[in-house]
């Protein structure tokens, strides 16, 4: 290369792609350094070139030949950079190696296809028995992350975390639910264990808890045809002879909101679609479940079925899942009772109200005539008085003495009818989940981590959301990851540093994604964003524009947020680490408050379904914090209050885990097999501050082990010493 000139003729560098982010060119000619570059580039094999622009040179950099042949282990390049963390993926998904590592971080690309091969049981042993010396060479997987987990639990004595992250359609569920196949594979043999323990290992997880889990909790959205709408923390607990003793699950932020509406395109949870489309005749006329058309909670989007979904099938699977779950006659009879609430949310979901009606009652309810058929219904289903029903969607009791009660407008009824659907959809998923987890072996109220070192939890939680309009879930969902990418601030780098300096190495100092103001804005006491939406919630004027007053007020000039331009509405913008979201404060105040009003509360405790022994009960009974169906003078605790409060406690307990990062990554948007979009994958490596990852992993030490490790591992070295794994 002449010295005045930046490359070399004939190297490869990566030049910036407008589609593709970057690509691997090969330089034809260069003259010139720095700003005076002058660089024309061809491809890699064969003749010809075309001058790259000049506002683009400065971003052409040198190709590592790592990157190029598309390596494992992405901390082991020697020019690296973000181009060639994108081509080495780029590159490794072509030949369907979905996974990378850099350093201990996991990274895996969604193949939206079944590539043969990558999670059978050969792949199983060859992690399983590898020795310690031979277990980082094997190519990255899931399976290998897991075994490393596995042996820290049981060497470290220390809980281990499996963390894995992405955006929505990036195989995060996917990822845990191998991660928890190979654990259960992992621990077999030995004896003397209870009944869940026993479900797990026979991989009854997969069989039962997945398919029920899923029926709940997921649906279909725009990004992902089996979306999680909820995040989900799963702890496994080992005795000391690594044998499984229990399992449990906890659920964060189910998106209630879907059971009453959803997108274009989209639809509510699997399950509603599963019950209309595979229940039994005989069993139809008994729930009396009209057809899925006439239901309005799921006829909002053209989509009733969806390719790829068979509803009838899946319901099958359900219910022999609840068969494997060994359910007493007793819970069996308790769980077919369980499918009237989703009949009554379903029924619930065609009351309509009149205006017309309101003026012409003689209570001045506003059912419509048409609804008498569907509030008759809803009742039934849910075992509750039609009349009483009526009269507590529709009237509402103004104060003590003397109770005043006041017709509600069509709008309010309308308002009051889907904060019953929601409550009751949450109730019996919390339901859902405690029976699963009693299944598992895990008593239901049980502290996270229970105090077992011993102990594997995954954490499958939403990603990052940036939508056209975003609102208070979309601010919890970032909130969480804002928490999630601190943690993996402080472990990837904070601790990084530490190590270094408590070795006695010099250890340069590290460039991260500090989060820390944006944390700031967020839980700062007492002016954070989330306790100002609290305590809004408690005052007696409560409403979004007072709340957005006084976040303005509050922030005026932060450099983490602003007022949204009056253009696009009333709210205000938050600069994330992975991106700028503006939220809509449009419903922050109610959705806060997420409470059904005392008087429907009321009633449902009087229905002899198993409501009264899903959540309404524990919540009507006081003796918690909690009032999250609203009513009666109790403490009230907000949506947003809840949340960060079981954020904190997780967070908590994730601060005393070895953790293990998998990084997900969707390829395209429309979730096709083979199509690599560079430019969306390069959004998503820079969101999650993969760049910077590995250049602190390159700046520190890329391979480090304890002395028991290194002497196991190299020990064979030294002549006479005797190694053993
Ligand atoms: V969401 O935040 O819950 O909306 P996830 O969980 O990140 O999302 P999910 O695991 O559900 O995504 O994966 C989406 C789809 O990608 C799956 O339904 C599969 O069709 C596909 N997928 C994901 N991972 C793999 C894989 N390792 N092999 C094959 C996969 N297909
Ligand atoms: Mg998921």
């Amino acid at each position: 290369m002449p010295a005045d000139a930046q490359f070399a003729v004939g190297s490869v560098v990566f030049v910036p792609d407008e589609q593709q982010a970057y690509l691997p060119k090969r330089v034809a000619s260069c003259t010139g350094l720095g700003a005076r570059t002058k660089l024309t580039v061809g491809p890699l094999s064969g003749s010809g070139g075309a001058a790259v622009p000049a506002k683009d040179v400065a971003d052409v950099v040198d190709a590592d030949p790592l990157a190029l042949e598309g390596a494992q282990d992405m901390v082991k390049f020697s020019n690296l950079t973000e181009a060639a963390l994108l081509h080495n993926l780029r590159t490794r998904y072509s030949r369907d190696q979905i996974y990378s590592a850099a350093g201990a971080i996991l990274l895996s690309v969604n193949p939206f296809k079944q590539i043969p091969g990558i999670y059978t049981d050969e792949v199983t042993r060859r992690c399983q028995e590898a020795d310690a010396k031979a277990l980082p060479d094997l190519p990255p997987h899931v399976y290998g992350l897991s075994e490393n987990a596995y042996r820290g639990m049981l060497g470290e004595q220390k809980q281990q975390a499996i963390l894995i992250s992405g955006e929505s359609g990036a195989g995060k569920t996917e990822a845990a639910k191998a991660c928890v196949k190979y654990i259960c594979a992992r621990s077999t043999g030995g004896g003397g264990v209870g009944g869940g323990a026993k479900l797990l290992r026979q991989g009854s997880h997969e069989e039962f808890a997945n398919p029920i889990l899923e029926a709940f909790g997921n649906a279909k959205t725009l990004r992902n045809n089996n979306s999680s709408r909820f995040g989900k923390w799963t702890e496994i607990h080992f005795d000391a002879g690594g044998q499984i003793r229990s399992a449990r699950s906890t659920s964060y932020l189910l998106e209630r909101s879907r059971v009453v509406e959803h997108a274009r395109g989209e639809r509510t949870f699997h399950i509603f679609y599963q019950l209309c489309a595979g229940a039994t005749k005989q069993q139809r006329d008994a729930l009396k479940l009209p057809p899925a058309g006439e239901l309005r909670y799921l006829g909002q989007s053209a989509s009733l079925s969806v390719p790829g979904i068979d509803d009838a099938a899946d319901w099958r699977a359900v219910c022999a899942a609840f068969s494997t779950f060994q359910l007493t006659d007793a819970e069996q009879t308790s769980l077919r009772r369980a499918w009237r609430p989703a009949v009554g949310i379903l029924t619930l979901g065609n009351l309509a109200f009149d205006a017309k009606e309101m003026a012409n009652a003689d209570d001045g309810s506003c059912v419509s005539p048409a609804s008498q058929a569907s509030l008759k219904a809803a009742a039934a289903a849910l075992d509750i008085s039609p009349l009483e029903l009526e009269t507590a969607l529709t009237i509402k009791n103004v104060g003590k003495f003397p109770v005043v009660a006041v017709p509600q407008p069509p709008e309010k009824a309308a308002v009051a009818r889907d904060a019953l659907a929601k409550a009751l959809y949450g109730s019996l998923f919390d339901w859902i989940f405690g029976r699963i987890n009693e299944k598992m072996g895990a008593g239901a109220g049980a502290a996270l981590g229970g105090g077992n070192k011993r102990t594997i939890g995954l954490l499958d939680i939403f990603g990052f959301e940036a939508f056209s309009r975003n609102s208070l879930e979309q601010l919890l969902i970032n909130f969480a990851n804002e928490k999630l990418m601190q943690y993996f601030n402080i472990y990837i780098f904070q601790m990084e540093e530490k190590e270094c300096r408590d070795e006695g190495v010099a250890c340069p100092q590290l460039q991260f994604a500090d989060n820390s103001a944006v944390m700031v804005l967020l839980e700062a006491k007492p002016t954070g964003l989330m306790a100002l939406i609290h305590d809004e919630v408690l005052v007696p004027n409560a409403s979004d524009a007072n709340l957005l007053t006084k976040m303005n007020e509050a922030h005026r000039g932060a450099s983490m947020y602003r007022q949204m331009p009056r253009a696009q509405g009333e709210g205000f913008v938050v600069l994330h680490f992975a991106g700028e979201v503006a939220y809509a404060i449009d419903d922050f105040v109610a959705k806060s408050r997420g409470a059904v009003p005392s008087e429907l509360s009321q009633l449902l405790g009087t229905s002899q379904l198993p409501l009264r022994t899903m959540s309404f009960a524990r919540h009507r009974g006081g003796g918690g914090a909690r009032a999250r169906l609203g009513g009666g003078g109790r403490k009230v605790v907000s949506v947003g209050r809840q949340f960060q409060e079981s954020l904190d406690s997780l967070m908590g307990m994730l601060h005393t885990c070895s953790p293990h990062f998998v990084r997900c990554i969707k390829p395209n948007h429309h979730l096709a097999p083979d199509d690599f979009d560079g430019a969306y994958v390069m959004r998503q490596l820079q969101q999650m501050g993969m760049v910077h990852v590995v250049k602190a992993r390159k700046q520190g030490f890329a391979h480090r082990y304890d002395f028991d490790t290194f002497i196991a591992r190299y020990g064979y070295l030294r002549e006479g010493v005797e190694c053993d794994a």
